[in-house]
């Protein structure tokens, strides 16, 4: 019988310092399980108009888990077919009960959007803290991926932020949402955006993976309702040698930078046409590196998707191949054209029956591995930010 060893042949190799280099092998996420997660203080759901009035939950109906399941699996083959490696997470049980000492939480929530929890920075992936009680456990549906790229690839840190308590200390109301749902997005803007304080308390670092924009040297951190100012602290003393910018877009409930402000190719990044930028700072330093931030296209929709908890402006969570490749989401012809016209090949992709499960095209994906090396694409810095 073979001796299992550590480190075997290195097959895999994990790296990658921004969201446009040339991919070469990336993770798609699974449908199968995803629930609309039980109330919990960070996250209550209510959906009466389709089924899920508050405090009910469950899975998503099977017939939408496989319309999903499918627009994945043809994703998956498409990148294949293009010669990138592609691995698939394990769902779990995402139905049963978890706890910590600390709390007991009713469902977890699915693993399509592994954009969420893994941050690939370089050789090291890191895992998110995340910040709702049902998806502390999400990264359990990585293990085994991260396990082989840990004994293939000789040179990949792994790592993994302190997991949070996530005690009632963590937020300010256990009816946040409720009470949030009632405001209109000016009241919301005023009241929490403006302030940058939504439900998370300071108590510990909390964040999610996908509210960093990656751009080398350079990482802009969201502060969102998933992440808050001891998180982006957290990732500041993490990554010494980047540069963390905290940022901040004018929208009620942030979360998630990936269909607000999202990188294309060096000097080239795509801007929401509605979510304007609350620093000023972000433009100027874009401006004195001659890099252009172009609006969006207008959104194919005017509404999402029932049981979706993620907006129309997935139109924009695209995932670039390579500098010169990107795909967008196939009904999106407006966003299409306008990258068309920007000079890329763009590839049409199906993939709006996946929203309801937590994302478009970039949210559905972790990197791996793209080509490329460690760039100072900002070289002219703006003191303060
Ligand atoms: O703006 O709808 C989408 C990203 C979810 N991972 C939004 C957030």
């Amino acid at each position: 019988m073979a001796e299992e060893t550590v480190e075997q042949r290195p097959r895999t190799k994990v790296c990658s310092w921004n969201e446009w280099d040339p991919l070469k092998h990336v993770i798609v996420g699974v449908a199968t399980g995803t629930m609309v997660q039980a109330p919990e203080p960070a996250m209550q759901r209510n959906w009466p108009q389709y089924g899920f009035p508050y405090p009910t939950y469950g899975p998503l109906p099977k017939e939408m888990e496989e319309k999903a399941n499918e627009q994945l699996d043809q994703f998956a083959a498409l990148l294949e077919k293009r010669g990138i490696r592609v691995d698939r997470p394990t769902p779990l049980d995402f139905s049963q009960r978890v706890q910590t000492p600390d709390w007991v939480q009713d469902s977890m929530f699915g693993c399509m959007p592994p954009r969420d929890l893994l941050l690939t920075v370089g050789p090291e992936i890191l895992e998110a803290t995340m910040s709702q009680r049902s998806r502390w456990f999400e990264y359990l549906c990585y293990r085994p991926l991260l396990e082989q790229y840990f004994k293939e690839d000789p040179e990949f840190i792994w790592s993994a932020a302190p997991k949070p308590r996530l005690t009632d200390e963590s937020y300010y109301s256990k009816t946040f949402w409720l009470d949030f749902e009632r405001l209109s997005e000016e009241e919301q803007i005023e009241k929490h955006t403006y302030r940058k304080v939504w439900n998370l308390t300071e108590k510990e670092p909390l964040f999610d993976a996908a509210d960093v924009g990656r751009f080398g040297k350079d990482l802009f951190v969201q502060r969102s309702t998933v992440t808050n100012a001891a998180g982006i602290s957290w990732l500041r003393r993490h990554f010494p040698n980047h540069r963390i910018h905290e940022v901040t877009f004018r929208e009620g409930a942030p979360m998630h930078i990936d269909a607000t402000f999202v990188p294309l190719r060096p000097g080239l990044a795509l801007s929401n046409r509605k979510r304007v930028s609350l620093e000023p700072e972000l433009k100027e330093l874009f401006k004195k590196n001659d890099w252009e931030i172009v609006e969006c296209a207008p959104p194919a929709r005017d509404k999402k998707p029932p049981l979706c908890y993620c907006s129309v402006w997935l139109s924009m969570n695209v995932l670039v191949l390579d500098p010169k490749t990107v795909c967008v989401e196939a009904s999106e012809t407006a966003q299409m054209e306008q990258l068309d016209k920007l000079g890329f090949e763009v590839i049409p992709v199906p993939f709006w029956d996946v929203a309801p499960f937590g994302g478009g095209l970039h949210c559905a994906t972790a990197d791996v591995y793209r080509e490329g090396t460690l760039e100072d694409y900002f070289p002219k810095q703006i003191p303060g930010f």
